[in-house]
């Protein structure tokens, strides 16, 4: 039976930082600048003091200790909260298809492919710089890859639901050798005024290249042996934002920065009503494919929350992971999405040998749960 490889990964890591401590310092200023305007209005009880936010907090309760940002200007300005990003010309490569276009070029090396190979391009990410032309093709343009290109979202789900696509059209026959990319641009998208959410999110993009295994040549190539989706309703996880709210009766320029208008969740509910669906799908996964758990050597999880993932590998592995085998990036990388279990993937896989079996799960809004189980060739 024919079966697909992911052959290559790539990586795009932005080259600002912004630590919890830096991040923090803004969030109380404009805290402590908002209390003071509406100190008489806060006194007669008409509305609630903004709380300070402390990076203690902040690595307890999620394991982020910084991010990459793209543009790090003007979001740590308490007056502004948000990056400035100067709008691009139709003529100017786009932000998204920038980040995706370098993570891409390791991947295809990586491979050992070239851009004409590529007959499929699908770019996949939480949000998106436009609705069309798809980024995707702007990319397949710039690489100079054939065939035909598009967008999709499900969310930090994405990137393994972008592989499954891929990996679909690959069996079908309607692609000889796909690229995935995921340029998560998040921080424009972070309410930094919400002590909920202001920390959750970096940028980054990262790239897989697959193909039939009868083409690949790669050192590093591993089979996609089983892949699982699913999808349950929630608004849990969501934003708003979209182009009807510029057809609101009364629209104003404030109402573009309103809570709805950027992500926002109720993380607890999330943290309890996620877990157990990933415990079912991948427990059910690993039963339908007579994997017992410990022929799994790596677990390349979504990287929101590291609590989150401790609950999700003690209940898979009956234990605490040892030292590499569910490796941990958003501590340096915070939050990005769909890209986190695929930068997990990318930098920890090399080590392994001929028959490894690992797993490479996201999990989140939607709620999307995406699970792949993969075998070193
Ligand atoms: N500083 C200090 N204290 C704080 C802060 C802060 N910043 N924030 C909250 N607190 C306080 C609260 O007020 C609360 O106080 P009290 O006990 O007095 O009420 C206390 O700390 C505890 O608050 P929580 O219960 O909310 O804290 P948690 O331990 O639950 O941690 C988390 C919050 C980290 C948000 C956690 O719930 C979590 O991570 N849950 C999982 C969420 C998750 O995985 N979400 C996935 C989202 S990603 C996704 O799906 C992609 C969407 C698309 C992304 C698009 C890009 C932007």
């Amino acid at each position: 039976m024919r079966s697909v490889v992911i052959s290559g990964t790539g990586l795009f890591t932005p080259t600002h930082i912004i630590t919890n401590d830096e991040l923090v310092a803004a969030f109380n200023s404009y805290a402590d600048a908002h209390n003071d305007r509406n100190k008489d209005a806060i006194e007669r009880g008409e509305i609630s003091a903004v709380p300070h936010s402390s990076s203690e907090f902040i690595e307890k309760a999620s394991g982020i200790k910084r991010r990459y940002v793209m543009v790090k200007d003007g979001i740590l300005d308490f007056e502004r909260m948000m990056p400035i990003i100067p709008r691009r010309d139709e003529t100017d490569q786009s932000f998204t298809a920038g980040m995706a276009v370098a993570a891409a070029k390791e991947a295809i090396e990586k491979a050992g492919k070239q851009p004409a190979d590529i007959d499929l391009v699908i770019c996949g990410a939480s949000t998106s710089e436009r609705p069309w032309p798809a980024v995707a093709v702007e990319i397949q343009a710039a690489l100079g890859c054939s065939g035909y290109a598009f967008d999709m979202t499900v969310a930090c789900s994405t990137a393994t639901f972008a592989i499954s696509t891929a990996m679909d059209a690959l069996l079908s026959g309607s692609a000889r050798c796909a690229l995935v990319v995921n340029p998560e641009f998040a921080s424009p998208q972070i309410n930094y005024r919400d002590r909920d959410s202001h920390f959750i999110f970096g940028d980054v993009a990262t790239a897989c290249l697959l193909e039939l295994e009868e083409t690949s040549t790669a050192t590093h190539r591993f089979r996609i042996i089983d892949q699982q989706l699913k999808t349950y309703f929630s608004n849990n996880i969501r934003t708003s934002v979209n182009f009807l709210t510029k057809a609101e009766p009364d629209i104003t320029l404030e109402r573009f920065f309103e809570r709805d208008q950027f992500f926002a969740q109720q993380g607890r509910k999330v943290f309890k009503e996620l877990l157990p669906l990933i415990y079912t799908l991948v427990d059910g996964q690993l039963q339908k494919e007579r994997i017992d758990i410990r022929e799994i050597k790596r677990l390349w999880l979504h990287q929101a929350n590291i609590n989150m993932n401790l609950f999700v590998i003690r209940h898979l592995l009956g234990r605490d992971a040892a030292t590499g085998e569910a490796p941990v990036v958003l501590d340096e990388y915070a939050n990005t999405a769909s890209a986190g279990s695929i930068i997990a993937f990318h930098k920890y896989h090399d080590d392994l040998v001929s028959g490894d079996k690992g797993i490479i799960c996201s999990f989140g809004a939607g709620y999307s749960i995406g699970s792949l189980i993969v075998e070193k060739v």
